[in-house]
């Protein structure tokens, strides 16, 4: 290795690409029992709104018979889910989400 000169080699990075996580949206379906207020109150625990945007989705849902409470990775779409579900259960109301695939 005498004339060979010296190692000059250059290390290049390996920039290994993460992929983004698929997306799930978490749908609110329209009933006709669940207290409106009750609604809004499950969108800002569960879904960090505001009441104002709370309040539009809730009434957007009550006219249209669905909306998107938000967007999420599976397991925290699953989560928030669950979490609405129980709540609901837990005070005798039919309010009902779903996932859907964004
Ligand atoms: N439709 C319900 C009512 O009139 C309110 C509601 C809104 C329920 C959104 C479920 C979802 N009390």
């Amino acid at each position: 290795d005498a004339d060979k000169g010296p190692n000059t080699a250059v290390v290049v990075k390996a920039r290994p690409r993460t992929r983004k996580p698929a997306m799930f949206k978490v749908l609110m379906l329209n009933d006709d029992y669940t207290p409106m207020e009750f609604v809004v109150h499950v969108l800002e625990r569960f879904f960090q709104k505001t009441r104002d945007e709370a309040t539009r989705i809730m009434l957007n849902v009550h006219k249209r018979g669905v909306g998107v409470c938000g967007v999420y990775t599976y397991e925290v779409a699953e989560t928030k889910v669950t979490q609405v579900m129980d709540l609901a259960r837990q005070n005798q109301h039919p309010l009902q989400c779903t996932i859907e695939k964004d």
